[in-house]
């Protein structure tokens, strides 16, 4: 067989069988921001079939542009476990009260390279544009090629079915906007929708984004900045501390609460 049939021929079908294999999952995340890539590893390393959908060519969110481009992230002292599980090198911060810095581009790539090497699927270049709803819960997603829906081509999608479906979408909490408006649900909020993201003021951003990651419906979590969103949380900027805690804290509610496919 020629060189060219041969690698194409691999490629086709080696990608099959994974997203064959990822049609039926535990785990569906959307997004795959620091929060994701985080709760995915965990989730995988306790045996959860693992899936991150994410629209974009490069994952890691917004990790990469550290604080205003400046390619350095501040994580707190307690985030540090996390940091060490993934292999990350952080470096204090002088007279800085528990905090420290870290290259953001060794912060991306250590977690996606540690979140892949666990074992987790992610489908980049892949967006999801709906929900799977089924007896009154989220049950799936429905994705389709990015470049399809950035062209406006008219081409029906596929659906993946899950356990679980976390919105990791980040500031806009687009899974959970858009369950609420076709499915017309109420979330476990006190208003039943989205409360919307407040200013800064990092303190209580950081607190408040783990306390508010959660399951809104049954199916549908939310972590990082897109449960922070729902919950009316104050936004933090480049400090990341509460995004990787919040992405172990929705793996240690789906672990306990034992929401397998
Ligand atoms: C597939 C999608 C879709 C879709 C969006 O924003 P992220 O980095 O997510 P988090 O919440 O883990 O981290 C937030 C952090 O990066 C941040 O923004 C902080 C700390 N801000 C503080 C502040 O004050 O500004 O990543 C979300 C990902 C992105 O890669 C999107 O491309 C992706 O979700 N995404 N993927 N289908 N419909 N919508």
């Amino acid at each position: 067989m020629a060189s060219e049939n041969i690698i194409s021929k691999a490629i086709v079908q080696t990608y099959s069988e994974k997203l064959t294999d990822s049609l039926n999952v535990d785990v569906a995340l959307v997004g795959a921001g620091p929060s994701a890539l985080v709760a995915s590893r965990y989730l995988t390393e306790a045996g959860f079939k693992t899936a991150i959908f994410e629209s974009r060519l490069a994952p890691g969110g917004g990790v990469w542009g550290g604080g205003m481009c400046f390619n350095e992230l501040i994580v707190q002292d307690d985030a540090l476990d996390i940091l060490n599980h993934f292999g990350i090198s952080h470096r204090p911060v002088k007279d800085g009260e528990g905090y420290h810095t870290i290259d953001s581009v060794e912060m991306a790539s250590g977690l996606i390279f540690g979140a892949v090497h666990a074992g987790v699927r992610i489908f980049n270049s892949v967006k999801v544009e709906d929900v799977v709803f089924h007896d009154n819960r989220v049950a799936g997603l429905v994705i389709n090629w990015s470049p399809v829906l950035k062209l406006g081509l008219f081409v029906d999608p596929l659906t993946i079915l899950a356990g679980a479906v976390v919105d990791a979408t980040g500031h806009p909490s687009t899974v959970t906007n858009l369950v609420i408006s076709k499915a017309q649900i109420k979330l476990s909020t006190p208003t039943g929708g989205i409360l919307g993201e407040h200013p800064m003021w990092v303190d209580h951003g950081e607190v408040s984004c783990v306390e508010s990651t959660a399951e809104y419906y049954p199916g549908l979590y939310a972590c990082g900045m897109a449960a922070n969103n729902i919950m009316g949380g104050y936004r933090m900027g480049p400090i990341f501390g509460g995004m990787l805690k919040s992405g172990k804290k929705v793996a240690d509610l789906i672990i306990a609460a034992g929401k397998r496919k």
